[in-house]
Formats: C-alpha cells, sequence, structure tokens
C-alpha cells in the first residue's frame, strides 16, 4: 500500500511539473533557448582553443603549376582562413576526367616529380592515405580535381590539415624546403596505399613564401 501510495504520488507530481511546462511552454521555450544558445557558445569557445589552433586569416600566396615538360599550365591560389587553407585551382591541358591532387612534402617540381617526397604527414604516429581511409587521413589529401573534355579545370579545396600562416592547424607549408601541390594522372580512390591508385605525377606547383 505504502509502495503504491508512492508512486502515485510520483505519477502525480509529475503530470503536474508536465502540466505546468506545458501551461508556460512559450515562456519556458524562450528562456531555454536563450540559456542554451549562451552555454552552448561559450563550450564551442572553449573546444576550439582546446582542441585546435586558429589562424589570423587572409594571408595569401601564389603558386605556378608546371606539366610534366615544365610548362606553365595553370595556378594555385591559396587564402589563409582561420581554420585551415583554402586552395583554388585554375589549370588546362590535363586529361579530361578525375585527377588525385595531394600537398607533398618537399617544395621541389623536376619532372617527373619524385622530387617532391611523399604527402606532408607530421603527424605522430603517422596516418595512412585516404580521406575515406578509416585510419586516415594523411595531411596532404585533397578531394579529386576534375578537368572537362578541353582539360581545363577549376576548384576549390579546404584542407584544416595545412596551412601557410606561421600559426594556425596543420602542418606549414612554407617550411624551411617548401612543400609541393601535385596533380596525379588518374583519380584517387580515398582508401588504398600508398596514394589511392593516383598514379603518376603529371603536374606539380612549388608552394613557398613568395
Ligand atoms: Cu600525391
Amino acid at each position: 500500500m505504502r509502495m503504491n501510495a508512492y508512486a502515485l504520488a510520483a505519477i502525480a507530481t509529475t503530470s503536474l511539473i508536465a502540466a505546468s511546462a506545458s501551461a508556460q511552454s512559450h515562456d519556458h521555450a524562450a528562456m531555454n533557448h536563450g540559456a542554451h544558445a549562451s552555454a552552448g557558445g561559450q563550450a564551442r569557445a572553449m573546444d576550439h582553443s582546446a582542441m585546435m589552433p586558429r589562424a589570423t586569416p587572409g594571408q595569401t600566396g601564389q603558386a605556378v603549376i608546371i606539366n610534366g615538360q615544365g610548362a606553365e599550365i595553370g595556378k594555385a591560389t591559396m587564402t589563409q582562413g582561420a581554420t585551415g587553407l583554402l586552395i583554388k585551382v585554375e589549370a588546362t591541358g590535363l586529361t579530361p576526367g578525375w585527377h588525385g591532387i595531394h600537398i607533398h612534402a618537399t617544395g621541389q617540381c623536376a619532372a617527373p616529380f619524385t622530387s617532391a617526397g611523399a604527402h606532408i604527414n607530421h603527424t605522430d604516429p603517422k596516418t595512412p592515405h585516404g580521406l575515406l581511409n578509416a585510419q586516415g587521413p594523411d595531411d596532404g589529401d585533397l578531394p579529386n580535381l576534375y578537368a572537362a573534355a578541353d582539360g581545363s579545370a577549376k576548384a576549390e579545396f579546404f584542407t584544416t590539415q595545412a596551412r601557410i600562416s606561421q600559426d594556425g592547424p596543420g602542418q606549414w607549408l612554407w617550411d624551411a624546403d617548401g612543400s609541393a601541390l601535385v596533380i596525379h594522372a588518374n583519380p584517387d580512390d580515398h582508401n588504398s596505399q600508398p596514394i589511392g591508385g593516383a598514379g603518376d605525377r603529371v603536374a606539380c606547383a612549388v608552394l613557398s613564401a613568395n
């Protein structure tokens, strides 16, 4: 009997609260929203400063893209954002279709561009290649670049794993030996090792302070 009485009392109390909340739902919603937004904003700001360094946005850089014969076929324009780097690619003379494009570790573009080294990947332990790899990606990974039937390609990429500013998130591309943006012959499957089956290096741009 006592258990039942307590249970009934608990239900009655719950119902009362529910009814009260329902009757004042409009005011409560407004109050909760304001409180939530304030607390949420503070929490996000704290998470950012604790987990991800922010860059001062606005710094820019340009790089010339050359093909395997050393001819200029386009340019890459980099703009630093607070949380990552925007890379705008404009190129011509590519074979139509998808092409893997990555940031490589060394700022040297001597054909066949092996001089550009492997992908920037300075995390410890190093992560495998692939934006869609369960253990990846590595820091140099980007989505594929698409060249139209006339061989021209225009795209913007944004990566949080690289920067041109001295401080900020990701690898600093303008370090002592620079870095390189490399376009491959084939699309990157974003998963397999070491470069997602992207094949030969067909174009390259030296990334360094200018
Ligand atoms: Cu590559």
